[in-house]
């Protein structure tokens, strides 16, 4: 590999978050929980509780319901509360098929993988090899995966993308990661890495790259190898590109 970031740094990996990236399954996870919280909990769950959710392991994102509705479960209870929200979301992904992969995802691994980028899997959800069995061209195009099961922490602790890292033999300087959760921005910056936000300015800003899907991007734009900011059909605030050249936030 031999591009060059603004930064003067060469990208040579790019790993891909899968709920809310590679596939739309976010809104199955979203309609488990909320499920749980009105029918089973009695505790109302809007879709801005659940964008603290994203990418937060399943214990730590019942936690957090509770934590809303100042309810208080034993652990015997929560353990309970968990399966049944994992219960529900297998109802929904039980028949997965190609069309819950998101737009512009083929293309841009296609891309990316004509510029030689190493490519790689990382999720905190222990459904995630299920999907991903299930739809094995997307599979196909990754060297290194890392799931639920791998992992001792949940995001934003870095352990999922420093792991991918390992994985695929890269530093984690030279790695983008693309999340759609803040707590996954925050764990690639706690890694080293470059973050590519995908979806709502207002709760990813902080990510080096946002737009509101794959499709608005192109592999240059994970690569930082131009500095033209991608296309945005955003509506409000359109897909936005901080400063290039600014290093990730490492806190
Ligand atoms: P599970 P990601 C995450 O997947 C989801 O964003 C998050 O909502 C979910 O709680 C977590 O996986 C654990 O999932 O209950 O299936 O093990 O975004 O990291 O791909
Ligand atoms: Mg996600």
């Amino acid at each position: 590999m031999t591009n060059t970031n603004d930064a003067g740094m060469l990208i040579e990996a790019v790993i891909f978050d899968v709920d809310g990236v590679l596939v739309d399954t976010a809104e199955y996870h979203f309609r488990a929980w909320r499920r749980l919280a009105e029918e089973e909990l009695d505790i109302e769950f809007t879709e801005e509780d659940n964008e603290r959710l994203k990418g937060v392991g399943r214990m730590e994102s019942l936690e957090i319901i509770l934590e809303i509705g100042g309810v208080k479960l034993d652990e015997e209870e929560k353990r309970r509360a968990a399966a049944w929200k994992n219960g529900y979301y297998q109802e929904y992904i039980e028949n997965l098929d190609d069309s819950v992969i998101l737009p512009g995802v083929m293309e841009i691994l296609e891309e990316l993988r004509m510029h030689h980028a190493h490519l790689g899997v990382a999720s905190a959800s222990k459904n995630a090899p299920k999907i991903m069995a299930a739809l094995r061209e997307l599979e196909d195009f990754f060297e290194a995966r890392v799931y639920g099961q791998d992992l001792d922490h949940s995001k934003p602790h870095p352990q999922i993308f420093t792991l991918s890292a390992d994985r695929l033999g890269v530093d984690p300087s030279r790695c983008t990661v693309v999340e759609d959760a803040e707590a996954g921005v925050e764990a690639a910056h706690r890694a080293g890495m470059f973050a590519v936000g995908i979806g709502s300015p207002k709760h990813l800003h902080k990510a080096e790259i946002v737009a509101r899907g794959l499709d608005e991007l192109n592999a240059a734009d994970l690569l930082f190898k131009n500095s033209a900011p991608p296309i945005s059909g955003a509506g409000d605030q359109a897909a936005a590109r901080s400063e290039p050249g600014s290093a990730p936030d490492m806190s």
